[in-house]
């Protein structure tokens, strides 16, 4: 009977991740990027001369791409993709004269010679000349001064009640936070992790896909420059739970 058991919730544990978010099994899959994601360079540091990309099986280069965009849509890359090191990395080179300071969108896409599919996806990393503190100094200035932000609530399945809010609702640094609640108004507890994918059909831009971080019980919060350009987003919800389905929800705004 035991076993039976364990059987049961194996089953059960295949089949819920196999409706996760995230692809986990299979394809070329990015395992490491340089620079990481999110990251932030200051005036005290150097610029990146290349972005690499190390994945989980070996990216065939004719078919595969990575484009690093400006705020403008265009390219700062030399368009010199190659493979590099092992032969699972693929990599190309920064025009450094078209570095300014601003956030900077990584498209990459890859075909796996492994088994023939295609992944793709995107980050941002930023350049600020200033230095970190003052820089996250004037992001909280320019926040505190921002009268704009951006809220909606959904009702989902299961009469789950999503508070969603951004703020300031800009190209850049936003903060976004996600209350989860029953309509009784008390917090969901059985959340395993909350995801936000980010994606700009019209300038083929994403998914950029983020974990939020848990800051109590039904809240969760994430920062970021995701919001790498203006125009037409899609923002994807994702409540992954413990025991029951998925709960997803899809917004679009429009960010000038
Ligand atoms: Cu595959």
């Amino acid at each position: 009977m035991k076993i039976l058991f364990i059987v049961f919730f194996a089953l059960l544990y295949v089949v819920g991740t196999g409706m996760s978010f995230f692809p986990v099994y299979g394809h070329a899959n990015p395992v490491t990027y340089d620079p990481s994601p999110n990251k932030v360079f200051d005036s005290s540091q150097s610029l990146p001369d290349k972005v690499t990309i190390t994945f989980s099986e070996k990216p065939e280069v004719k078919a595969s791409s990575i484009k690093v965009l400006n705020s403008n849509n265009e390219r700062i890359d030399n368009n010199d993709l190659k493979i590099t090191d092992s032969d699972r990395a693929l990599s190309v080179s920064i025009d450094k004269s078209k570095i300014t300071p601003g956030i900077y969108t990584v498209n990459w896409a890859a075909l796996s010679k492994d088994d023939g599919h295609i992944t793709k996806g995107s980050y941002v990393f930023s350049f600020d000349n200033k230095n970190t503190q003052q820089a996250q100094n004037s992001q909280i200035m320019s926040n505190a001064n921002s009268s704009t932000s951006y809220s909606k609530n959904f009702t989902t399945a299961d009469n789950i009640v999503l508070k969603f809010n951004m703020i300031p609702f800009s190209v850049g640094q936003n903060n976004f936070t996600l209350g989860i609640s029953h309509v009784n108004g008390t917090a969901v507890e059985n959340i395993r992790n909350v995801f936000l994918e980010f994606n700009n059909p019209e300038k083929n831009l994403g998914p950029i896909a983020e974990t939020m971080d848990k800051v109590g019980a039904g809240n969760y919060s994430k920062s970021g420059s995701f919001i790498s350009q203006e125009g037409n987003w899609q923002i994807k919800i994702t409540v992954q739970r413990i025991g029951e389905y998925d709960i997803n929800q899809k917004l679009d705004i429009q960010v000038k």
